[in-house]
């Protein structure tokens, strides 16, 4: 109930609480995986195209955007109003895969691929949203290691676990039989789509189920972010 009222008083999505502060999150396998590169977009683009490239600073060339979008995690958190700059998905697809890669036969879903190991997928009807990003920063500074640098992708429609960090790869596929969702974690823990309207947190297992464990499973990850986090930061330079 309380839950319930909760949701009705700050117009979340079912199922999500707001959190004070918007915190690197994600699977805890990948928490300790800190990317070489964090500064500079190096990414290829590679599957069902007739020419594979690497996008590089071309992306800073097309049209940048600020756009103000929730992120709604799986495990029931939400950080309300961050402020996102990059360019829109559907602008870098038009003017860079279509002119320079040229996708071959009937495009169905886009695979992204991280530095750290994880890698996501998403349907390129939802990619092709208003407010779907290519994101560089992050209220005005460089996402760093701490919130997906070089490049990220922002979908606010859809669950936090769409929203890559680190990207190094997108790849363009007829359909999903490539794709599995980052071993070891099971393939329920991936849906398709991920939209957050229509609750697709997981495939499979009911909503009543996987609340409760993806809220004890946020705790786990909280732990295995906040230690790298900390070894993270104790590996810098002293700045003066
Ligand atoms: N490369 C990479 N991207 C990732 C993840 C990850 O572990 N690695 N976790 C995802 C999950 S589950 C969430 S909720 C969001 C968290 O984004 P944040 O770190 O900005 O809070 O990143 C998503 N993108
Ligand atoms: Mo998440």
């Amino acid at each position: 109930m309380t839950g319930a009222l909760n949701d009705m008083k700050s117009n979340l999505p079912p199922g999500q609480r707001e959190v004070a502060e918007h915190r690197r999150f994600g699977l805890p396998k990948f928490a300790n995986r800190i990317p070489d590169n964090l500064e500079r977009i190096a990414v290829s683009v590679t599957g069902a195209v007739e020419n594979e490239i690497t996008i590089t600073d071309q992306l800073l060339a097309l049209a940048q955007v600020t756009q103000m979008s929730d992120l709604h995690c799986v495990t029931t958190w939400s950080a309300r109003n961050l402020e996102w700059q990059g360019v829109k998905f559907t602008d870098f697809y038009q003017a860079v895969v279509v002119a320079e890669a040229r996708p071959m036969g009937d495009i169905q879903y886009v695979v992204f691929s991280a530095e750290d190991g994880y890698a996501s997928c998403m349907h390129i009807d939802d990619l092709m949203a208003d407010d779907v990003l290519l994101a560089t920063s992050l209220n005005d500074k460089p996402m760093g290691f701490e919130f997906g640098g070089a490049l990220r992708l922002v979908a606010p429609a859809h669950y936090g676990y769409k929203s890559i960090k680190y990207i190094s790869r997108i790849e363009l596929c007829h359909d999903l039989s490539n794709f599995r969702f980052p071993k070891p974690y099971p393939a329920f823990m991936n849906h398709p789509r991920g939209r957050v309207a229509y609750e697709e947190r997981a495939s499979y297992v009911p909503n009543w189920l996987i609340r409760p464990i993806y809220r004890w499973g946020r705790f786990r990850a909280l732990r295995s972010f906040g230690k790298a986090d900390k070894r993270y930061r104790s590996s810098l330079p002293i700045q003066s």
